[in-house]
């Protein structure tokens, strides 16, 4: 028999003795094991304010790390204007001062030029399984997330967060109602090649920035999914929204590499299962958000929406050259692997009549 210590014997005593006198409490019970580890906290930060669809993706990530960890990793949601604008966000995650935030293309693609593939307009399918086959293609992954890599970022997941409309004071519905007009941009030169190609005058600025910008006239218009015109008020001072069908807000949820390294497996695995299946959360959420915004639109009677036929969608489309030229000249060689993958795959689902239902209202 192995012998007890005295001092060890008399702390057990103790402890029995204080147990008899408290029932006989899980918690209580606890506190004779040893300590659980100190929670740790995870901060993630948004670049878009509270109830939007980057918020209720991060609050289904922290339910699901608070849950498969058991209570050991808290996650710190930091929502847009708490800390920073999106460069800043991303720099943060790159110095290690925040784990994890939001990096949208149109921002990020100052960093990562080959995020610009998602500001090409008529790129991606407009069937909406055949684009989430392509955003989970595992080949598409890994060059996005080499990308990803070279500029000090872990890609975590991609996050579908809706179509972008173009809201102005005028009906925007052939390239040369762009001609001259001053259209809010991200802050990526990427995202002002787009507009440029369609004859605008694009002026660069942070998201929290364009009611005010809105507001003074220092822009005409701006492009957004409809759930974000409602929930940052654009509406207020914009009189047409086009519904293009050109391109879909695709977020890169991010991570500091040396942190996502450096974490012991069993939080690698809560992490990575946490992110697995964050997709087909979203999406379904996303097209809530979306029809929502768009309903009360169109109940206001504020905006006049239009959806583009296939003919000047097409008109679009062609008048798009120096866009991917410009993408082409800024990603280099991955850029170009990265397009050639989509491309590939949007025509393979084009055979195969996959994305035949590109509807006019395409909106969610
Ligand atoms: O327009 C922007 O800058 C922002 N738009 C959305 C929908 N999310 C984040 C991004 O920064």
């Amino acid at each position: 028999m192995t012998a007890v210590p005295t001092r060890s014997l008399m702390v057990l005593l103790a402890s029995s003795l204080f147990l008899g006198a408290c029932s006989d409490n899980d918690e209580v019970m606890t506190g004779l094991l040893p300590a659980d580890p100190e929670p740790e906290t995870w901060r993630f930060a948004l670049e878009e304010v509270g109830d939007s669809v980057q918020d209720a993706w991060a609050q289904e990530f922290r339910r699901r790390i608070q849950e498969l960890s058991d209570g050991q990793v808290q996650v710190e949601i930091y929502p847009y204007g708490s800390i920073g604008n999106s460069p800043h966000l991303t720099g943060l995650v790159r110095d290690g001062r925040v784990q994890l935030a939001f990096a949208s293309p149109g921002h990020v693609a100052s960093v990562i030029p080959e995020a610009g593939v998602f500001l090409l307009p008529y790129l991606f399918p407009e069937d909406d399984q055949a684009n989430r086959t392509i955003l989970s293609d595992p080949e598409l992954g890994s060059l996005l997330e080499q990308a990803w890599a070279s500029a000090g970022l872990q890609l975590m997941s991609l996050v579908p967060e809706g179509w972008i409309t173009w809201t102005a004071n005028q009906p925007l519905l052939e390239p040369g109602d762009f001609s001259g007009l001053r259209m809010r941009t991200m802050t990526a030169p990427m995202h002002n090649a787009v507009f440029e190609a369609w004859g605008a005058d694009p002026v660069s600025l942070p998201y929290g920035e364009v009611h005010e910008a809105l507001q003074l006239g220092q822009v005409d218009g701006q492009s957004n999914p409809a759930f974000a015109v409602t929930e940052m008020q654009f509406q207020e001072f914009q009189s047409h929204m086009t519904l293009p069908g050109a391109t879909r807000f695709v977020a890169s949820v991010v991570s500091n590499p040396e942190w996502y390294q450096n974490l012991d497996s069993t939080h690698r695995e809560w992490l990575d299962s946490a992110t697995k299946g964050m997709p087909e959360f979203i999406d379904p959420v996303q097209q809530e958000y979306n029809q929502r915004s768009l309903q009360q639109l169109r109940e206001s009677a504020r905006i006049r929406i239009h959806s583009l036929s296939k003919r000047q969608r097409t008109g679009f489309r062609e008048a798009a050259g120096p866009a991917v030229e410009a993408y082409r000249e800024q990603a280099g060689k991955r850029g170009e692997q990265i397009l050639e993958r989509i491309q590939r795959l949007g025509e393979a689902a084009r055979s195969t009549g996959a994305d035949e239902s590109s509807a006019p209202d395409t909106a969610t």
